[in-house]
């Protein structure tokens, strides 16, 4: 069989799709042949290079924009036209998260997909419904398709019956059937990551002024926690029946791994995608670094404030973690505890990033801002508690209620517009779920990390970035200059 695999990204918006390169080593190896179609470096007619270096990080010898300059212009359409007519698919696998699944719907309407479809993917595990809503849709994959796709390939090459595939949904005289889900999937056995499918710019990685080579990587899958806008409260429910929902591999598994994707691809700079690398226990931690520290990496984590401890950092510092992010979410605890389910303390969040810097990581933070009941007061707490524990970058967002989390659900949001579209991130304020209205929340989310770097005094002036428009947009730039000049 040719499977076409789609991966219906941002823009720029780099970074390895695991599952898919899951999922193409396991066809590979059972003798299919496997292509991709990559909205990522497609370059849109509307994209405009920025102008000035983004001056919130340091700069680095070339950027993402230098290694796209010489790309042409293309739209979508016209390339997935062009793809199909070279690779010939006889099945196109499309792998969606909830924001990205009107590119598809949008794709398909104009370019009539020549062979049958099957979606997998978040969005397909948890709103399968809304993915079987689209004609073109013959599957989709709910949970893992580790199992699933080589299965579902071999059926339709042989012409067999497909009815009976674990966690597959399809149609069947005019109605959706949705199997049940097999168990979960050894994560020991899972075969090495397929990252040469992808363009090699995925794997650009600045950081501090350098540009390495590496992407994320998952060694864990779910989470023992229930916050109430993540969509692993979701994940959870749906995959009840198919074991322990937080699992992990075993260390060799993930050095072997890493060792392999430093090998062929050149890769020495990874990103932990999982929650927290210290929830697992110190002797795990122990033999992990036991496995790592040979490969001679740098990298990145996700970690949880309650579970950081001076012995954890040490081992992690010693396989090579170089940086860490923590989730604050809201520097307010009433509101982290009551509507985000968020039970640390701010004293072990500033314990805990304490730790983290003096043990000499880079610690960058997430914040929420629009919260439930949310006011202004509550969104510079949360600006407050980054400029106390000195975080050494911020990244806010406004929170967006992903379909059938706990959030979504007390307030009846719906993720689809008026209009039938998936509401965008960029509009994540007209959940209106705070006690701002819209606007100001969008406001304080432009002038958020201005907020978090300058001095109090300055705050009057960062008052005026939180107004659209072009002069606004141009303080913000010149507040950043000045805060270079006086970082150099
Ligand atoms: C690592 C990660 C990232 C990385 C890499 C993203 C990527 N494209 O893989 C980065 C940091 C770039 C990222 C960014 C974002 N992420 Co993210 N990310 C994750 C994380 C932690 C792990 C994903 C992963 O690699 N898992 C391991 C792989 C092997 O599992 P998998 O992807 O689920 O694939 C399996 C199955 O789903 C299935 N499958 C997948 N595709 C297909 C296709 C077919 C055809 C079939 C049959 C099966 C199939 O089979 C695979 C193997 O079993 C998840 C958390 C989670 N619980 O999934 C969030 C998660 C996917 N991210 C999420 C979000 C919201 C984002 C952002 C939008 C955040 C933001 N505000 O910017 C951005 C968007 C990125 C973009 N590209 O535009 C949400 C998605 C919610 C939703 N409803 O869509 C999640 C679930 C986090 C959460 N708990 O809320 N993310
Ligand atoms: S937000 Fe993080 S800690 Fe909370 S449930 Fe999701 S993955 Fe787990």
């Amino acid at each position: 069989m040719k499977v076409l695999f789609i991966n219906p990204n941002n823009y720029l918006a780099i970074g390895i799709t695991n599952g898919i390169a899951i999922l193409s080593t396991i066809l590979k190896q059972k003798g299919h042949e496997v292509g991709l179609f990559d909205f990522t470096f497609i370059k849109p007619k509307e994209y405009i290079a920025p102008t000035a270096v983004n001056k919130r990080y340091s700069p680095t010898p070339y950027t993402l924009d230098d290694l796209v300059a010489n790309d042409p212009v293309q739209s979508i359409a016209e390339a997935f036209k062009e793809k199909l007519r070279e690779f010939k698919p006889d099945l196109i696998a499309v792998s969606v998260m909830t924001q990205h699944f009107d590119k598809i719907t949008d794709l398909f309407r104009e370019v009539k997909p020549p062979c049958k479809v099957i979606v997998g993917g978040v969005h397909a595990t948890i709103c399968p419904e809304d993915v079987f809503a689209n004609d073109f849709v013959d599957f989709v994959c709910v949970g893992e398709g580790s199992g699933l796709l080589p299965e579902l390939c071999d059926c339709l090459e042989k012409g067999l019956d497909y009815s009976k595939i674990k966690n597959l949904g399809f149609r069947k005289d005019g109605e959706i059937h949705i199997n049940e889900l097999r168990p979960f999937a050894n994560l020991d056995e899972i075969p090495n990551l397929d990252w040469k499918l992808f363009d090699e710019r995925h794997l650009f990685r600045p950081f501090m002024g350098k540009v390495y080579k590496g992407s994320f990587y998952v060694m864990s899958r779910g989470c023992p926690d229930r916050c109430t806008y993540c969509v692993n409260w979701s994940l959870r429910e749906v995959q009840t029946k198919c074991g322990q929902y937080f699992r992990y591999q075993s260390p060799s598994t993930t050095a072997r791994q890493l060792s392999f994707l430093k090998k062929e691809c050149g890769t020495t700079w990874f990103k932990f995608g999982d929650d927290s690398l210290m929830l697992l226990s110190e002797s795990y931690l122990e033999e992990l670094a036991e496995h790592l520290k040979p490969l001679d990496i740098h990298f990145g984590c996700s970690i949880r404030p309650e579970t950081v401890t001076k012995r954890k950092i040490e081992i992690l510092k010693s396989m090579g973690c170089v940086a860490a992010t923590i989730g604050i979410e809201s520097g307010n605890e009433e509101i982290r505890k009551n509507v985000l389910n968020r039970r640390m303390t701010n004293e072990q969040i500033e314990n805990a990033i304490f730790l983290l810097k003096e043990g000499g990581l880079r610690v960058s933070t997430f914040n929420m801002i629009g919260l439930p009941g949310e006011r202004r007061e509550n969104v510079f707490e949360t600006i407050e508690l980054n400029k106390k524990v000195k975080a050494d970058e911020t990244n806010a967002y406004i929170i967006y209620p992903h379909p059938h989390t706990e959030i979504s659900r007390k307030y009846n949001i719906k993720f689809r517009g008026p209009d039938g579209r998936v509401v965008p991130y960029s509009k994540a304020s007209s959940f209106a779920l705070s006690q701002m209205p819209p606007e100001e929340v969008e406001g304080l989310l432009r002038a958020f990390n201005l907020y978090f770097k300058l001095p109090k005094e300055m705050w009057p002036i960062v008052k005026l970035v939180e107004k659209k428009g072009e002069t606004p947009e141009q303080l913000s730039v010149a507040l950043y200059d000045y805060i270079y000049s006086i970082n150099k």
